[in-house]
C-alpha cells in the first residue's frame, strides 16, 4: 500500500501509546497498514543540555508551561513530514469531540496531534502552527495523551476495512443517535437472571420492535440531551 491514513504524535512521553496501539482492533489494522501512527518525542527537539521542554510562566502563577522552541521544531519537523496533515492540539480549551468530528476528521489528508502537558502551551505556538484545537470532555487530565489516543481510536475505527462490520458503521450514521439496546449471550439463564423472552422468539420483526423501544427508552431516561440536540451530537 503507498501512503495510509497517517498520524504523526507530538508527545513528551511517546511511550504512552506504545501498548494502547499494538492491542486489539487498532494493533491489528496498523499491522495490516490500514493507518500508521507515528510518535514524534518533543523532547529530542529540545537543544539545551537538560532537553528543557516547559518553562515559567510571564505573569506569575502556577504551573509551568510548554516552550515555544522545540515544540515548534517537533511541528515543523511533522510537518514537512505532512504538508497537508491538520494539526490539532488537544486541549481542554478546545471544541468538544463528538462523533461528527470523528467522521469529519477520518476524511482528513492526516493528522498532526500535539499533546499539551503543564498548565498548557505558549499561546503563540497555537497562533502560528496549531489549525485546531479540540477538548475530549468537561474535565481535566493531566495532559492530551489520553485525549489523542481516544481521538485515534474514534477516527481511525471509521476507516475503510478496520473494523470487519461495514454496516455497524453505516447503521451509526444514518440513524439518529441514541444509546444502544440490551445485549445477552448465553447462557438463557444465569443465576437466576434469565435472558427476555423476545429475544428466543425468533421472530425478528418483534426483536427489532423490542430493540428499538428499548434504545429510545434508555436514551429518553439516560441521555435525553441527545434527543433534544441531534444535530450536536450526530450528522
Ligand atoms: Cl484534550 N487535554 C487535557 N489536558 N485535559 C483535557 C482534555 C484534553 N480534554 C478534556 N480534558
Amino acid at each position: 500500500m503507498s501512503s495510509p491514513y497517517t498520524i504523526q504524535v507530538l508527545s513528551i512521553f511517546t511511550e504512552y501509546f506504545e501498548s494502547p496501539l499494538a492491542t486489539s482492533i487498532t494493533g491489528k489494522a496498523i499491522e495490516k497498514g490500514l493507518f500508521a501512527v507515528e510518535p514524534v518525542d518533543i523532547r529530542a527537539f529540545a537543544t539545551d543540555k537538560h532537553k528543557t521542554t516547559d518553562d515559567v510562566p510571564f505573569g506569575g502563577g502556577a504551573g509551568m508551561v510548554m516552550k515555544p522552541e522545540p515544540l515548534v521544531a517537533a511541528l515543523e519537523f511533522a510537518h514537512a513530514r505532512q504538508p497537508d496533515a491538520l494539526r490539532i492540539l488537544l486541549t481542554p480549551q478546545g471544541e468538544p469531540f463528538h462523533q461528527a468530528l470523528a467522521r469529519e476528521l477520518s476524511q482528513a489528508p492526516g493528522l498532526i496531534l500535539v499533546c499539551g502537558r503543564y498548565e498548557g502551551v505558549d499561546e503563540r505556538v497555537i497562533d502560528g502552527w496549531i489549525d485546531r484545537e479540540i477538548s475530549i470532555g468537561d474535565y481535566v487530565l493531566t495532559g492530551g495523551e489520553p485525549a489523542a489516543l481516544i481521538l485515534i481510536d474514534a477516527i481511525t475505527r471509521l476507516l475503510p476495512g478496520v473494523l470487519g462490520n461495514v454496516c455497524s458503521i453505516d447503521e451509526e450514521s444514518f440513524s439518529k443517535p441514541s444509546l444502544e439496546y440490551p445485549h445477552y449471550t448465553r447462557p438463557r439463564e444465569f443465576r437466576g437472571r434469565s435472558v427476555p423472552d423476545v429475544l428466543l422468539s425468533g421472530n425478528h420483526k418483534l426483536i427489532a420492535d423490542w430493540r428499538r423501544a428499548q434504545s429510545e427508552k434508555r436514551t429518553r431516561e439516560r441521555r435525553p440531551d441527545l434527543l433534544d440536540n441531534h444535530r450536536d451530537s450526530n450528522d
